[in-house]
């Protein structure tokens, strides 16, 4: 979902802030009668037919041609199935190693070797016009849509009007739905062809209307932006573009998997900083191998799993691939995928899989009792921030802890010990 700030579990690609969903936002609204099914769906009904009057003057007062507004937006009505959707919440956090297990499956992997050896050509034609590294493209591909074998199937505007509709992200989702009808009014699809993810995202590698109209590209030349047919050389195309746009740095790497001293100094280690290659060699830093780091480059100290797991160093590259889609654990795993579509090794370093992230209400707890012990998280809201990081850290080294700031079960049970 381009343009996303965080992730739910089970969708992703260029779709927006469809998934940038804080669930403490998220409140019921009061219901002073209790009202029967065919009250609700009557009640319903007629304000979705009020929004769309409202928004019908809206997207012709934007240039959309009344033909395709109504061509669009024929026979379509809100979907329950979408609100329910939009309105889930996990409130267990996947651990990465789970995600990692999925989303770099040797499936996928083996897929997108054989995707790599058909489209060869393509790809080295893609990567030479945009400059963006094709095993990252075939990943977020891999990733997105298991190479276009699942490029959803819900009519975009309905999923948008259903949003529009509902309300918690109106403008967001009007101007979604005004940018999909936009690509009607140019030629690039039909009504009836844009399909795509509950949450309006489309075709192989998953773009929301608004990034189609900034970065689509017609790279076959045949005079249409085309992200849904079967052929994903315009998607591919399209994603490349997208990345350099957006900062990709051609000939840098995304990261790579490294070693820690005995005794690594964590002091201003962490995901936020990125450092000069001089500094984390001058702290001991090692590739995996125990080779030593490259001359160049700058790249913050990532350790997902906290200081017992895999840690890794990430370049600017890596940050590039959260404009896609705005989590940690999606860059790595599709960095790694990457990696290894092209033969590298994936992550080495075994994880503690029984070191556990912590639940929302876990974190809340872990804030508030670190406040009161007089390390400040800066507020109690269930998210692990720089501050929160710092307040574990100062923790941590009070205690004789490695200050990595994860903030797992063992760390909470930690606090819990001394008050
Ligand atoms: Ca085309």
């Amino acid at each position: 979902m381009l343009g996303a700030t965080v992730v739910a579990a089970g969708c992703s690609g260029p779709a927006g802030d469809a998934r940038a969903q804080d669930v403490s936002n998220v409140t019921a609204e009061p219901r002073p009668e209790p009202r029967t099914v065919l009250e609700e769906q009557q009640a319903r009904q007629m304000s979705f037919d009020q929004w769309l009057a409202g928004f019908r003057a809206r997207a012709l007062s934007e240039g959309i041609t009344p033909g395709t507004f109504d061509a669009v937006m024929a026979g379509i009505g809100p979907s329950a199935r979408i609100r329910e959707l939009d309105g889930s919440q996990p409130e267990f956090v996947r651990p990465v190693w789970e995600y990692l297990d999925t989303a770099v499956s040797d499936t996928r992997v083996a897929n997108g070797r054989r995707e790599a050896e058909r489209l060869d050509a393509t790809m080295d034609e893609i990567e030479a016009r945009y400059g963006t590294d094709q095993r990252t493209v075939l990943a977020i591909w891999g990733m997105e849509t298991a190479y276009g074998s699942v490029r959803g199937d819900f009519p975009v505007a309905r999923a948008l009007a259903t949003l529009a509709h509902e309300g918690r992200r109106r403008d967001w989702a009007e101007n979604e739905l005004i940018a999909a009808m936009r690509i009607v009014d140019q030629g690039d699809a039909r009504p009836g062809e844009l399909i795509g993810s509950w949450a309006g995202a489309m075709g192989h590698t998953q773009f929301m209307p608004s990034s189609f109209q900034a970065y689509a590209q017609d790279f076959d030349g045949n005079g249409r932006r085309d992200i849904w047919s079967d052929d994903p050389t315009d998607a591919l195309a399209s994603t490349a573009h997208y990345l350099r746009q957006e900062g990709w740095q051609p000939g840098e790497p995304w990261g790579f998997e490294v070693r820690l001293p005995e005794g690594f100094d964590w002091d201003g280690a962490d995901r936020y900083t990125r450092r000069s290659m001089g500094e984390w060699r001058a702290r001991g830093v090692t590739r995996y191998s125990g080779a030593a780091l490259p001359d160049t480059g700058e790249a913050a100290l990532l350790a997902p799993a906290g200081a017992g797991g895999p840690v890794f160093l990430t370049f600017s590259n890596f940050n590039t691939i959260k404009r896609y889609n705005n989590s940690d654990s999606y860059a790595l795993a599709i960095g790694l995928l990457g990696d290894r579509i092209t033969g590298g090794p994936g992550v080495q370093a075994d994880w503690p899989r029984d070191v556990l992230p912590l639940t929302r209400s876990d974190r809340r707890e872990l804030q508030q009792r670190l406040t009161a012990l007089g390390y400040d998280t800066d507020g109690v809201d269930g998210l692990i921030g720089p501050n929160s990081v710092t307040a574990i850290r100062n923790f941590q080294r009070d205690v004789g802890l490695v200050p990595d700031g994860y903030a797992s079960n063992q760390l909470l049970a930690a606090v819990r010990e001394r008050g």
